[in-house]
């Protein structure tokens, strides 16, 4: 099973994050890692990850006019994809945004809801609205919140979705892959651990225990 994103938010050594390497699909970097160590050394740190083919996912949750995300990616472009928030709308941003990201042959994920309690999924309407309209690669949902994956997979049956939320905020392994999602975002449950490869040798087991489950169930 090679089902898991890994969500680098903190420094790790190289060799540590190589032995992990067969075990990840993707890496997803945001700013704790980039304003820790620098773009530049960023990019020495993933490098096997980039060399291998392995997606790396950019995920600054963009969230701004067209030109200044266009400027943002333009210099991130190690990286295979991108994060956006889908609230920003289309005119002016995320119409122009997918455009640049498609003209270089990159991936958009458009967030369409969060893993944590305070996020209003009210407003998932509009957002499945924008989403449906941008048609971006894949979109980020919560594996906190089971039924709004769930939705979220009715309403984008072809879409990748990936999945963060579970170990540290609660969600259980496994569980957003039984509810729709293609991978699980993992970061703080494998970079806090003493032993992150045995860590995540335990994880991919959980997943697989709960994907012979639930496989031909259909929750
Ligand atoms: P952790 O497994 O340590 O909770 O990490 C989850 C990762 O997914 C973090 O990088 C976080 O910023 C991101 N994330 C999230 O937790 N919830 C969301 O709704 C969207 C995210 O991108």
């Amino acid at each position: 099973l090679n089902k898991i994103i890994f969500a680098i938010d903190e420094v790790l050594d190289k060799s540590i994050l190589d032995n992990l390497f067969e075990y990840i699909y993707g890496i997803k970097i945001g700013y704790p890692l980039l304003l820790k160590i620098g773009v530049n050394e960023t990019i020495n740190l993933v490098h096997n990850f980039i060399k291998n083919d392995k997606e790396i996912i950019m995920d600054l949750k963009l969230a701004d006019i067209d030109n200044t995300m266009k400027s943002i990616v333009s210099q991130l472009e190690f990286a295979d994809s991108y994060i956006a928030h889908s609230f920003i709308g289309i005119e002016g941003a995320l119409d122009e945004l997918k455009k640049y990201i498609d003209e270089k042959n990159k991936k958009l994920y458009l967030l369409a809801s969060m893993s944590h309690k305070g996020w209003n999924d009210n407003f998932y309407p509009y957002i499945k609205n924008v989403i449906s309209k941008i048609d971006p690669y894949g979109i980020v949902a919560p594996a906190t919140k089971l039924q709004i994956l769930k939705t979220i997979r009715k309403d984008f049956p072809k879409k990748i979705i990936i999945s963060p939320g579970i170990g540290a905020q609660g969600g259980e392994f496994g569980d957003a892959l039984c509810y729709g999602a293609d991978y699980e975002i993992i970061g703080r449950s494998i970079y806090t651990s003493k032993d992150p490869i045995g860590k995540i040798k335990e994880i991919v087991k959980l997943q697989e225990e709960k994907i012979n489950v639930c496989k031909g169930s259909n929750p």
